[in-house]
């Protein structure tokens, strides 16, 4: 094929021109592209070491990190599956902004009735926004090695003893944020104190306890709790829960001149209340309100909630004027 000047098509400065123009505005066409379409941000999630071997019975760590890519700027939270059960995985912290990074120690407390094997643990990341990646971890379980004795009697399998759950403490709350409320949301006078680590010579656990005074009032009144999930500026992102099911009672101190109501929560923010429980059925005696007493409370005083997807593991209230109270140590015990 030649032109009527006898060149032929592809000598035709014409024609090389306008190609060049299509390949520079082709060129230029995708470099916008990536510039108004950048690709979207997300995160990594990875494992170091990615396995180890264990005995029955025994603890092994290893880290995860979670890193953001792309500028993804939402917290990321961390669950296990895949594990055998009877084998209990930590995370330490449990979530954390993915920018521009963060390491969690992953513990794994191998319960001795665990079958030996190889096991493929998942480890999931979920961004507040909804993202998720994984990552894999190889656990090798080996067998106890049992030394020969002469006279091998049968022995019951070791029970291993289920923890208490910690929702409050010096070393601070289960995770989560406390949440605070008062009169104040009526308009009556803002609490005098609230102070989560409120330093005192008689705490019952370590040297701090949760000492709150409510504002003047005789309606007013304060209180606060602890709610699980991932939280930004006390503002709720993720609800998280707690399967209170395997717990038998809610134990904590408290000193307190008044009567104080104690509730738990499902689901989440607007999740279903348990029904009240007031200390002085379980514990709190009265006639002697400035020294520290133990309550317990059996879980079956918690009704109309579902033990199993707890959203607050712990909240309390009390009402009247300028009322001070204290409460330490708060946990759930087998
Ligand atoms: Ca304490």
């Amino acid at each position: 094929m030649s032109n009527e000047n006898g060149r032929p098509w592809y000598k035709d400065p014409r024609i090389i021109i306008s190609a060049i123009v299509v390949i520079i505005a082709a060129i230029i066409g995708a470099t916008w592209a990536i510039l108004l379409n950048p690709p979207p941000s997300d995160f990594s999630i990875s494992v170091s070491p990615m396995q180890g071997s264990v005995q029955q019975g025994g603890v092994i760590q290893t880290t995860i990190t979670v890193k953001s890519v792309h500028g993804y700027e939402h917290p990321v939270s961390l669950s296990p599956s895949g594990h055998p059960s009877n084998a209990v995985i930590a995370f330490i912290p449990p979530f954390g902004d993915a920018t521009p990074a963060y390491a969690s120690t992953m513990t794994i407390n191998v319960g001795l009735q665990v079958p030996p094997g190889d096991y493929t643990i998942i480890i999931n990341g979920t961004g507040a926004d909804g993202k998720e990646n994984s990552c894999k971890y190889i656990l090798t379980i080996k067998s106890t090695t049992v030394t020969h004795k002469p006279t091998p009697l049968p022995t019951p399998s070791p029970t291993l003893p289920v923890e208490a759950y910690m929702v409050f403490s010096d070393i601070g709350i289960a995770g989560g944020d406390v949440w605070v409320w008062s009169g104040t949301d009526w308009g009556l006078e803002r609490p005098l104190l609230f102070d989560g680590s409120y330093v005192t010579t008689d705490a019952p656990e370590g040297t701090t306890c949760f000492a709150v005074t409510s504002g003047s009032g005789q309606d007013n009144y304060v209180g606060w709790g602890v709610f699980l999930g991932i939280f930004k500026n006390h503002k709720l992102i993720i609800p998280h829960t707690v399967d209170l099911s395997h717990y038998e009672n809610l134990e904590f101190w408290v000193k307190t001149p008044i009567n104080l109501k104690v509730e738990i929560q499902q689901d989440n923010a607007e999740g279903k209340k348990s029904s009240p429980c007031r200390i002085s059925n379980y514990g709190w005696n009265s006639s002697s309100l400035s020294v520290w007493q133990k309550i317990t409370i059996p879980k079956s005083a918690f009704r109309n909630v579902d033990l199993t997807k707890i959203f607050c593991p712990f909240m309390i209230t009390g009402k009247g004027s300028k009322i001070t109270f204290y409460v330490d140590e708060v946990m759930w015990v087998p």
